[in-house]
Order: C-alpha cells, then sequence, then structure tokens
C-alpha cells in the first residue's frame, strides 16, 4: 500500500495523513474546506498540535503530502471527517456518507477503505459499505473494509498515533489483515484485530467510562460544597487505593469525542442506558452550577457593572479547540445575564467577536471584579496573586483546582474552588 487517500483533515486526519507520508508513501489529503486545503499547502496550519506543523511542512516540501479538494485512486482509503451530535442527540453521519460517495468513482479491486470516524455501532457494514458496493466491487471480495477508532489524546496527538495499541476491525477476517497491514506502516504499539461492530463499540466505550467516571468526580464536588469538604483533597487520598483512580471534576466535559459519543453508544440502546444519559447530563449541568457560583459572588451587584476576567475558553488545558467547549457555555450563560466579560486564551486565536475578549493576561484582569478561572492551562496553573493585584475587586472563582487557594486566601482574595468551601478573605 504506497497510496494513501486521507477525507478529511481536521485533527485526526491531518496529523494521519502527515504520519503516513512521513514513511515514505504517497498521500494525498482531501477536504472540502478551501481554507484548509490553502492552510496545508501555504500555510499557516489551521490546527494547533506540538509536532505537527514541521512534519506537515516538511511532507509537503518532499512531495509525498499534498492538499485536494477531490480523491484520487489510491491503495487504501481512511475516512475521518466529523460525526457531530444533531439536535435530537443522535450522531450525524452526513460526512461519512458523503466521504463514501466521493470514494465510489476510485475504487479498485485490491483496494482498502478504513473508516476512522467515531460511530454508533453497524455503521461501517450497515451504512458505508452499501454506498461502497455502488462500485460495482463486493466488500471483503474486491475490496476490504475496516473500521480503526483512533484513540489519540489532544495536545498528544504526534505521539499518540504512533504509540498508541491500535484496534482494527473488518467486516471479515482479510479485511481485517489488510487494514493491519496498513497501520503497521507507523504504529509501534500493538495492532488488534476485530471485527468491525466490535471496534466501533469499543470508542464508544472508552470515551463512554472516562465520561462517566468524570461525572462521578463532579457528583463528588456537588456533594463536597454541599456537606463541607475538599473534594479535590479526597480524590487525591481515595486515589491511594490501589484499585481507586476518581479523575478530576470541574467545569464541565467537553471536546468533539468525551461530550458526544456517549450518546452514540446510549442512542443505540436507549432504555439499557440509563447510566450514561444520567453521566452526560451530570456533565452538562456543570457549566449551570458554576455560573450559580458566580451569582453568589456576585449579590447585591447589577451583571453589568460585574466585571469578570474569563481565563480559557478551550475545551480543555493546552489546546485550541473550543468545540462543545464547557469554558464557552459559561461565558454564552454569563453573556446572557448580562455580566461584563473580558475573555482572555492564549491558545485560542479566532475569537469570537461578540465575546468581548483580550490579547492579554493584565488586559483581562484589571479593573475586574472577578477572576474566572475555566481551563488549567499551563500559562494558569502558577497564576500568582501579584498578577491580580489591578482587580478592582478580589474575588476567585477556580473550576478546575489548579490554584493555591490557601496561598491567594492569605493574599487577600476570596476563594471559590469548585468542589470546596468558600474561602472568605481574612479579616
Ligand atoms: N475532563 C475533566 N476531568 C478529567 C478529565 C477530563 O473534567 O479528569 C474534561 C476535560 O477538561 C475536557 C473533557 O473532559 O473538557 C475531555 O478531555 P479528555 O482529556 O478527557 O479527553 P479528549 O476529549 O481530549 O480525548 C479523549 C480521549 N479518550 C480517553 O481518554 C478515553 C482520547 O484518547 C480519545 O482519542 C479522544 O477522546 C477521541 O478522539 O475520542
Amino acid at each position: 500500500m504506497e497510496t494513501v487517500c486521507v477525507v478529511g483533515l481536521g485533527y485526526i486526519g491531518l496529523p494521519t495523513a502527515a504520519i503516513l507520508a512521513a514513511t515514505g508513501k504517497h498521500v494525498v489529503g482531501v477536504d472540502l474546506n478551501e481554507k484548509i486545503l490553502e492552510a496545508i499547502n501555504v500555510g499557516p496550519l489551521h490546527v494547533e498540535e506540538p509536532g505537527l506543523l514541521d512534519l506537515v511542512v516538511s511532507c509537503v516540501a518532499s512531495g509525498n503530502l499534498a492538499a485536494q479538494d477531490t480523491p484520487e485512486v489510491c491503495d487504501a482509503y481512511i475516512i475521518a471527517v466529523p460525526t457531530p451530535l444533531t439536535v435530537n442527540l443522535q450522531a450525524d453521519l452526513q460526512s461519512v456518507q458523503a466521504a463514501a460517495r466521493s470514494l465510489v468513482p476510485f475504487l479498485r479491486p485490491g483496494c482498502l477503505v478504513v473508516l476512522e470516524s467515531t460511530s454508533p455501532p453497524g455503521t461501517t457494514s450497515g451504512l458505508v459499505q452499501p454506498i461502497l458496493e455502488q462500485s460495482g466491487l463486493r466488500a471483503g471480495v474486491d475490496f476490504m473494509l475496516c473500521y480503526s477508532p483512533e484513540r489519540v489524546l489532544p495536545g498528544r496527538i504526534m505521539v499518540e498515533l504512533t504509540q498508541n495499541d491500535r484496534v482494527v476491525g473488518g467486516i471479515n477476517q482479510i479485511s481485517a489483515q489488510a487494514g493491519a497491514e496498513l497501520y503497521a506502516s507507523f504504529v509501534t504499539g500493538e495492532i488488534i484485530e476485530t471485527d468491525a461492530i466490535t471496534a466501533e463499540a469499543v470508542k464508544l466505550i472508552e470515551n463512554t467510562f472516562r465520561d462517566v467516571n468524570i461525572a462521578l468526580a463532579n457528583e463528588f464536588a456537588l456533594i463536597a460544597e454541599t456537606v463541607g469538604f475538599n473534594v479535590w483533597e479526597a480524590i487525591r487520598l481515595a486515589n491511594h487505593h490501589p484499585r481507586v483512580r476518581v479523575l478530576s471534576p470541574g467545569p464541565g466535559v467537553g471536546g468533539h469525542c468525551i461530550a458526544v459519543d456517549p450518546w452514540f453508544l446510549a442512542q443505540a440502546a436507549p432504555g439499557q442506558s440509563p447510566l450514561i444519559q444520567l453521566a452526560r447530563r451530570i456533565n452538562d449541568g456543570m457549566p449551570e452550577h458554576v455560573v450559580e457560583l458566580v451569582r453568589s459572588t456576585s449579590i447585591g451587584r447589577t451583571p453589568t457593572e460585574y466585571v469578570i476576567a474569563c481565563l480559557g475558553m478551550s475545551f480543555k488545558a493546552d489546546v485550541d479547540d473550543i468545540r462543545e467547549s464547557p469554558a464557552m457555555r459559561v461565558i454564552h450563560l454569563l453573556t446572557e445575564e448580562g455580566y461584563s466579560l473580558r475573555c482572555f486564551d492564549p491558545h485560542v486565536k479566532r475569537l469570537d467577536p461578540k465575546f468581548r475578549s483580550v490579547t492579554d493576561l493584565h488586559a483581562a484582569l484589571s479593573g475586574a471584579d472577578l477572576l474566572l478561572l475555566l481551563v488549567d492551562h499551563s500559562e494558569f496553573r502558577n497564576l500568582q496573586p501579584t498578577q491580580a493585584w489591578s482587580m478592582a475587586g478580589k474575588q476567585v472563582i477556580d473550576t478546575r483546582g489548579v490554584l493555591d487557594a490557601e496561598f491567594w486566601v492569605r493574599s487577600g482574595f476570596a476563594v471559590q474552588v469548585v468542589g470546596s468551601h468558600p474561602s472568605r478573605k481574612p479579616d
């Protein structure tokens, strides 16, 4: 398999295309978005990910990677397009359908097609296969068809794409073998062959496990605030148990995976998934809880005169991605209530003008009544009270439990950490 066509050049497709190109394969990246094509062929890159820029630049320069708007005949095809959630909490598979349709004229006997997009169980054989067979070729006989989930963590994509174990599910055994051969060209982790529907379920199970665990941590945080203990300390100590690994509470769960994928599993069997659905709702309720904490700090002030420095907009630390971001949800809710916001995120470059965003920390904090820490970016983890002297009010809400609350309190600030009792300013 010397030539590969990757359809969808986003957070997964582009790194995959670049890594394949770096192995010496001739890779054609396909995307419908002209701006993305220009970003790859000319720059600047549309995705911020450590190590990605250099690799893309060198692969484009070597001629092994080219971005274009239509597929071409290749030995292997990878579909890595988005599968968002509809308003009815169903998987929107239109991009997968369109990508599969776009490949039909180019399929040739002996080629391989892999679906990587996170999809409800049964999508590869039930949706993609019939579309591809419109080529007149039979899946599993004339061409091979697999599902293989990516499992990489944003911020560590380039490392994890090669090092993580890879599950490859074929619609039959020879398809799985062909898929495993493609991934063996760049994966150093174990490659495990299975069937397509199991591989689809594996991806959903992994992210659902994490979502439910975060929901549990968030529930512990709400209990802690009511009962009066520090959830961060309690979780840290509980995790000393050899078989306990509670995740961290926070302002909610974001990103295009963990906040979305559990619904694909839940919707496949709504009557059998009450725990998954409840966990989703607990996590989705956290931004509203943060807004309640803000209300409690601003009692007696009208929202318009209460200035909040919102630190962080992305869905998690050290990434520029604001998709499904709980920080953005909090910002939306506060905006709706009429608060005066100053939003600052050192990673998010394309800011929506409707939010009053500023380009540095000082501008965000200067004259603000409340410091609302929404994302635990490296730049914020060691934030010091001395950096916040220019604030008009001395209120802090830390939704990520990263600030040294006692030190901030000793320095004259009132600090509320999600999952613990509010600390008052010393008299
Ligand atoms: N979060 C918490 N508490 C935690 C951990 C995370 O509130 O203890 C929040 C984050 O702040 C963020 C969200 O959850 O808003 C998701 O962040 P994440 O770091 O847990 O996950 P993602 O979305 O960046 O990547 C996940 C990973 N899946 C698992 O860890 C099981 C990654 O391996 C997947 O490849 C990726 O989803 C994906 O593409 O599906």
